[in-house]
């Protein structure tokens, strides 16, 4: 049990939650070290939504809202941390859900299906084929879901699939916790947020946005300036570390 006074309680939980999918199959051993990872750069950003980040969702949101086939791609991590969060922006922007794994195993694939339903998703389903042009196992997908998608949301995405989305002439938005990774380097538009934090606004967004404001936010989108204001705000953490 973890005391709900404990300061580092949501970290705590989050782990938690991350050590039990390990043990139930959906997570792999190599997911909690992608965990740990983006805990590190979490706390550089002060464990908290930036001015800047709150702008990236708003604007994640626009680009869901505007799209004709937007899909949400998810992993293990996603599943076991965010499955109810998943729903919610399915339901607030129209996007299907596909479970697409590195790591893939068809009792992992069955696991975070039957997990997200449990939680209320609807996951599309169906023979996945090699549709991407990538050498590992996140190349298969279905013919109907991210292969045909114009806006594909990738959280926790490694970085090859991120390119080949976006060379595929597709609209890549990536939560990710880590500005300097491939993934946000590539991405079209890059939420540094947590996962957790990130997915509730941008459903928000989602539900509040009229058509004009989102094709405002859309025209003036600039994700090098998201990034270079996410490693701005780690920066600031750090040069007051000490005072
Ligand atoms: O379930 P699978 O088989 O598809 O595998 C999933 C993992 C996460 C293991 C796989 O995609 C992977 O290895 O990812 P990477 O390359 O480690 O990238 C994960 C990125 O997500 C890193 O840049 C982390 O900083 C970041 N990250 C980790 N946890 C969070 C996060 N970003 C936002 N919210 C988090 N909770």
């Amino acid at each position: 049990m973890i005391p709900e006074d404990h300061p580092r309680y949501a970290s705590l939980v989050a782990r938690e939650k991350i050590a039990d999918a390990v043990k139930s199959g959906i997570v792999v051993i190599e997911g909690a070290s992608a965990h740990g990872r983006g805990e590190a750069f979490d706390y550089l950003l002060g464990e908290r939504t930036t001015k800047s980040a709150a702008r990236a969702e708003r604007t994640a949101a626009a680009f869901l809202i505007r799209a004709a086939r937007p899909v949400i791609s998810v992993n293990g991590n996603t599943a076991a941390l965010a499955a109810g969060e998943i729903g919610a922006l399915a339901r607030a922007s129209g996007a299907l859900v596909e479970v697409n794994l590195f790591h893939r195993t068809e009792e992992r694939m069955q696991a975070i299906t039957r997990h997200l339903e449990a939680h209320g998703v609807a996951v599309l389903q169906g023979a996945a084929e090699r549709l991407l042009p990538l050498s590992h196992d996140r190349a298969l997908c279905l013919r109907e879901g991210i292969y045909a998608a114009d806006v594909v949301l990738v959280p926790l995405e490694d970085g090859d699939r991120c390119s080949a989305l976006v060379g595929m002439g597709k609209t890549v938005v990536a939560i990710d916790l880590n500005p300097l990774s491939r993934t946000a380097r590539t991405a079209t538009v890059t939420v540094v947020d947590e996962l957790t934090r990130a997915l509730p606004q941008i459903t928000r967004s989602c539900e509040e946005l009229g058509a004009d404001e989102a094709a405002e936010l859309v025209r003036r989108h600039d994700n090098a300036r998201l990034l270079a204001e996410a490693v701005a705000a780690m920066q600031e953490t750090l040069a007051h570390a000490v005072d």
